[in-house]
């Protein structure tokens, strides 16, 4: 791993802190800020509601997991919609670290979007194969231990990792917004593990990150206080072309008037995200801020992965930060040369506007998944009608429900009510095409 550089202005701007020394196998450097307890970074834990679910089996041509229909925020958000009308499920060549509490990589709805270390993987045991730094760092590194277990201890970062992107498809659990990811799971906070310098840790895993040249970050954390060392790799993500997706946190407070940061520095490769309930308000625990929360997000009673296999409902800003994440790995996959700032602006700009939240953020809307992709997709318009030229949609997917959707689309456009028309539609459709789409998923990715 590469030392941190420090310049001398950065030096004159933090002269007066507290200093602290960290020393790993490879590194050296001082962080100069990052031991002042207002600053401190934390995620806004909360509990976890375990439940288990009714298998119930869901209706839909691709999407079969089970329990996909207790996700409302997939509803509200058009999710479903988006991977419908515009054939985008993500990709694993999109890179989302997420930065919390680790992540069971054992769990059989995440283990197969996870981030893989290849050259470790394919190295010698003890050995740091591709250099970094990190020895065995298989799906990202453990800051909090200085190791490679990435376990989760509270549960709150392998909720925040299938939010994002369970694996969809599969007939189990869930989907995350992103059906298809690559997960790096980077250790910051651990509740088990007391007296720990989370800010540090987090300078730390937001280094990690952007050396391996992530697509995004999602930080569901933070603090009450800017860090120097914190805003300088936010600015060399920034250089970078990396996305910061950060929770807007949940203290009941005006941003504008109380600054949480991450969320808060003023960059614009970073998107502030607070939290609505299934009734579209906004929680009375999230922040807000006219000029400093960018978008609301479903948060409230969300279902998604925990530790152990297992599934439950978490509340809080944090899950509200992950939805977004999920699409802007829809967005990054459909439009690879997108960087961080059409990013945003794809996902504000097309955002459903909702009155309620004057005062609350910067353009008084909630995201939407489908108009996010469909404001900029050529080969799909608004109203979801195929448009003639459709060169820029991937099929590798879908190759084999083709039919479907065209027949979808002509259904959709053509009948002024066709919802039982396009149940006992799409029925047949997936008896018929389904096994064969999920064998071509399987072959495929
Ligand atoms: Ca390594
Ligand atoms: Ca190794
Ligand atoms: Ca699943």
């Amino acid at each position: 791993m590469k030392k941190l550089l420090f310049i001398p202005v950065f030096l004159t701007l933090i002269g007066s802190c507290s200093i602290i020394q960290f020393q790993n196998q490879n590194q050296n450097f001082e962080h100069l800020d990052l031991g002042s307890k207002k600053a401190a970074r934390s995620t806004e834990l909360g509990t976890a509601k375990h439940v288990k679910h009714k298998m119930e089996q869901e209706f839909d041509i691709r999407m079969v997991d089970p329990a996909i229909k207790q996700k409302w925020g997939l509803t509200l958000t058009d999710s479903k919609k988006a991977w419908e009308r515009h054939k985008v499920l993500g990709s694993r060549d999109i890179v989302v670290a997420v930065i919390d509490t680790g992540i069971d990589i054992n769990h059989p709805d995440l283990k197969d979007n996870l981030w893989k270390n290849k050259r470790e993987l394919k190295g010698k045991p003890g050995v740091d194969d591709d250099n970094n730094g990190y020895i065995d760092d298989f799906y990202g590194w453990n800051f909090v231990d200085e190791n490679n277990k990435l376990d989760d201890n509270h549960g709150h970062g392998t909720h925040i990792a299938g939010i994002i992107g369970a694996v969809g498809g599969n007939g189990i659990g869930i989907s995350g917004v992103a059906p298809r990811v690559s997960l790096m799971a980077i250790k910051y906070y651990d509740p088990k593990a007391p007296g720990r310098n989370n800010l540090m840790n987090t300078v730390r895993a937001l280094k990690y990150a952007i050396d391996q040249g992530v697509d995004i970050i999602n930080y569901s954390g933070g603090g009450l206080e800017p860090s120097p060392a914190e805003k300088k790799l936010i600015e060399e993500a920034h250089r970078k072309g990396i996305l910061i997706v950060a929770a807007a946190g949940n203290e009941k407070s005006n941003s504008d008037i109380h600054g949480y940061f991450p969320a808060d520095y003023d960059f614009d490769n970073i998107i502030s995200v607070t939290a609505y309930d299934q009734s579209e308000n906004i929680l009375p625990t999230s922040n807000y801020g006219a000029k400093t929360v960018d978008i609301a997000a479903p948060g409230n009673n969300i279902y998604s992965t925990l530790p152990g296999g297992g599934y439950g409902y978490m509340t809080g800003t944090s899950q509200a930060t992950a939805f977004v994440s999920g699409v802007a790995v829809l967005l990054k996959s459909r439009f690879t040369d997108f960087n961080a700032q059409k990013i945003i602006k794809n996902i504000l700009e097309n955002g459903n506007y909702d009155s309620k939240l004057a005062g609350k953020t910067r353009f008084q809307k909630r995201l939407n998944t489908w108009a996010a992709i469909a404001g900029q997709d050529r080969g799909v318009a608004r109203t979801g009608v195929v448009a003639e030229n459709t060169s820029n949609m991937n099929t590798r997917i879908f190759t084999n429900d083709e039919k479907f959707h065209e027949t979808l689309e002509f259904q959709d456009i053509s009948q002024s009510n066709t919802s039982n028309t396009l149940l006992d539609l799409s029925k047949a459709i997936n008896k018929q095409f389904l096994p064969a789409a999920l064998a071509v998923e399987n072959n495929k990715l």
